[in-house]
Formats: C-alpha cells, structure tokens, sequence
C-alpha cells in the first residue's frame, strides 16, 4: 500500500495517481476546483469548500487558456489556519482532459473540465438525437482520456419504434460505449442510471442545450438544486446552464453539470457566416423555436423554404455542416457570453452542497 497522505480527499475524487504528480510545496495544501470564475475559484478539500484566487505569479507565467485551472482540476495552494481564503499557485497534472480545439487556433484548447473519470453524453431522442455529433462527442471524450456513456433522454416523447431504432443506429455505427435511456418525467430508467455511478468517481454531464443534463442532476440530489428551464412543452430551447460546476451526490458520486452546446442556427449570425448564409439566418429568425436546428422541429422556417424550393437543398446542406463544426468547436462560447450570476450568491448555495457533513 502506498502512502497517501492526502488520502482524505479520496472521496473527492484523489487517487495514488496524483499523489505520484503532486508538485505542491510543504507550506501548500491541495483541493480541488468546484468552480471557475475568471480568477476567483471555489475550492473544496476535506473540511469544505471555500474560496480563492489564482496567484498573480501564475497569471504571468501562464496565459494559454488550457493553463487556467478548470472544473475537476487538482490546485495547490496556501491557505493560512483559520483563513477562508486561498491562493492558488499551481495546477497538479490532468490525469483526464474534458477540452476543444479552440477554432483556427492550434495551440489552445478550451477546457471543459478536467480529471473526469466518465464523460456522459447526453442526446434527448427527441428531436436531439444525431450520430455524427455522438461520434465528434466520442472522439473528443476518448481524446481526452475519459470514458464515454451514452445517455438518451426524454424517452417519454417518442414512440418505443424510434427509440430503438436510435439504439439500432449507435449499434450500427459500431459505438460499443454502454448506452443509458431514461425519461425526468416518468423516471423511467433514472435508478438505474443511479446504481451506474460509482463513489468518488467524477461524472461529466454534456450535450445540447435542453436535453435535461441539470434536471437530472437535480433528480440525482433529490433537490431542485440547479436551474433548469421552465416546464413549457418540451424544453428545447435557450440555454439555462451558465456555470460549469462540480457537485457531489449523497452516493458518493461526483457529477459537474454543463452549460449546452451552442444550438444550430445562432451561430452564423456572430461568426462572419452571416454574409453567406443571411439568407438562412433571415429565415432562422422566424423559426416557433429560438434556437431552432433546422433538423425537424414544428413550425421550422428554414425547412419550409428548403421544401418549398426557395433555398436550394445544397445551400442549406453547407450552412448545416458549418455550423455543426463550429457549435462543435465553441461549445463554451455562449457560456462566455452569458452574463455571469453573482458568482458570491452562488458560492453559498454551492458551499452548502459540498459540505461534509
Ligand atoms: N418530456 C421530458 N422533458 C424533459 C426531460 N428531461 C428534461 N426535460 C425538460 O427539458 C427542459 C430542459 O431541461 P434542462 O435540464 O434545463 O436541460 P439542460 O440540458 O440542463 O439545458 P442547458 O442547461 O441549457 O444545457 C426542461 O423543461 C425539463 O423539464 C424528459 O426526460 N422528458
Ligand atoms: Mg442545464
Ligand atoms: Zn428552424
């Protein structure tokens, strides 16, 4: 048995693995990242969670953004007895990485999270389900380190038929990642999803906005902990998730909710698409959905107009394939966007959650 003296954070997720990387002085603690706010940090080690920030040293060394500590990261840092609050002078080695290319840059990625032991992909069947976007998610997650799970939501809007042929496509494409179907509203399949997770172990939930990554994670604390939308027909829509955060289940499980991928459509008018495609953004903006992918939805313009020949199919087939790759590849930009919440407000609902107690 090795020595671990940091065997206390087991539960957080630690291991022997990172005992070997650890990089921290004698005068340094270790705790683990719960959430990111620009330089502000909430940390949580075996007394709880608390704040800090990154040490004005490390911001002048490090500047590429997969440097900066991200959610599930491993920090060390000093902390004075009785102080609440820490500074952050190093990142212990990622033993996985969560993370994207940034777009036409070769050096940076955008972290998703890190030190995640499974990667849940989640799809809605309804209306979400898409395999070539499953695969880039698959190709990312195995990247990285992690293990895939397959989830499938909102079971209860589709036929069984479609259901399975949707598992019939996975199986096809020859996806062996184990695959999950549940619905938030029956709860069908939400236990056993449950019984999946494995103390101490960190569970990153991702996918589109509007799947039910948070209202299943609220499910899984048995608490209305994270927002999620309204309940207004099927929920696909504008993104509610802001905060990518780690949290931990009564199970022992660790699991960091996601805010959605960027949704077709949006993506054009932003990122000098607009010139080319203004004719579909036009359309876009007239869709029943504001965020509307063009894949089928009710009350689609763009599809009105491809069917009634007044955009060519061909058009319409080249705009979709570009802003699946770039939805793909800024997944957090909308996040970055979003105006940011009273990270302080936050931290207290957050500390309450982490507490070990
Ligand atoms: N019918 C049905 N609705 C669901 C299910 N799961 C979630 N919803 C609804 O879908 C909507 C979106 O759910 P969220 O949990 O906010 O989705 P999210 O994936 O967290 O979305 P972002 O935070 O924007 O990424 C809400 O209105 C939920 O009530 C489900 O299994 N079936
Ligand atoms: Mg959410
Ligand atoms: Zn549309």
């Amino acid at each position: 048995m090795m020595n671990d003296p940091h065997s206390e954070l087991n539960g957080l997720g630690w291991s022997a693995w990172f005992e070997q990387k650890t990089t921290c002085q004698a005068t340094e603690t270790v705790a683990r990242v719960a959430a990111v706010d620009r330089d502000l940090l909430l940390l949580v080690d075996q007394a709880g969670p608390f704040r800090a920030k990154l040490a004005g040293s490390y911001l002048h060394r490090h500047h590429l953004a997969q440097e900066m500590p991200c959610v599930g990261d491993w920090v060390c840092l000093e902390k004075q007895p009785g102080d609440d609050f820490g500074v952050v002078h190093a990142l212990l080695e990622r033993r996985t990485s969560l993370r994207r290319k940034s777009a036409g840059n070769a050096i940076e990625y955008q972290m998703i999270a890190a030190n995640v032991d499974y990667v849940v992909i989640v799809q809605s069947c309804h209306f979400d389900f898409n395999l070539k976007r499953l695969e880039r998610y698959l190709v990312m997650v195995l990247d990285g380190g992690a293990e895939p799970y397959i989830l499938l939501t909102k079971t209860d809007l589709v036929d069984p038929a479609v259901l399975a042929a949707q598992l019939a496509d996975i199986h096809s494409a020859g996806i062996t990642a184990p695959v999950v179907t549940l619905s938030n509203v029956t709860q069908d399949g939400v236990d056993e999803f449950r019984r999946l997770l494995v103390p101490g172990k960190t569970y990153c939930f991702v996918g589109s906005s509007g799947v039910g990554k948070s209202t299943l994670i609220n499910r899984l604390i048995g608490l209305e902990r994270l927002e999620t939308k309204a309940v207004s027909g099927t929920g696909e829509g504008r993104h509610t998730t802001v905060r990518r955060e780690l949290i931990r289940l009564d199970g022992g499980a660790l699991v960091i909710d996601n805010p959605g991928m960027r949704e077709f459509g949006v993506v054009g008018a932003e990122d000098g698409m607009a010139g080319s495609y203004s004719d579909i953004a036009a359309l876009a903006s007239r869709c029943r959905y504001r965020d509307c992918s063009h894949a089928g939805e009710p009350g689609c313009a763009v599809l009105a107009a491809v069917q009634s020949g007044e955009i060519s199919r061909e058009h319409f087939e080249n705009y979709l394939k570009l802003t699946e790759e770039s939805e793909f590849y800024q997944m957090s930009y909308a996040d970055r966007r979003k105006k940011d919440r009273d990270f302080g407000k936050y931290i207290k609902s957050a500390k309450k959650d982490l507490k070990d107690d």
